[in-house]
């Protein structure tokens, strides 16, 4: 078993978010720099990558663990949930269909954050 990974250190919520198409440039997990968000934010080494995107109402994003344990993305609204979604590749998808921006996170380890802004 994946031992509990630190405390996210590298949470910017802030950040530019990053578009449909959009080389993902400043990766929370360096293995994803430079590839194109196609919808799919990863949740690897206790991180979401990208952590912050930008998506028009009507998208369906997908979240997939390429880590060992399960994580979740769950909006911290109450709006959204993906469940448990297993490691090694699981995948759990949520579509928007109302604007507004959901911050989110993973329940087992809270201190996973990611931003979803739907306009
Ligand atoms: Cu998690």
């Amino acid at each position: 078993m994946e031992a509990p990974g630190p405390i996210q250190s590298k949470i910017d919520l802030s950040a530019i978010p990053v578009k449909l198409g959009q080389n993902i440039a400043t990766p929370q997990t360096p293995v994803y720099g430079g590839i194109p968000f196609d919808g799919t934010t990863f949740a690897y080494e206790y991180n979401f990558t990208p952590q912050v995107v930008q998506v028009p109402v009507g998208t369906t994003l997908t979240w997939k663990n390429d880590g060992a344990v399960i994580h979740t993305a769950t909006a911290a609204d109450g709006s959204w949930d993906t469940g448990d979604i297993s490691g090694g590749g699981g995948t759990a998808t949520v579509t928007f269909d109302t604007a507004g921006t959901f911050t989110y996170n993973c329940t087992p380890h809270p201190w996973m954050i990611g931003r979803v802004i739907v306009q």
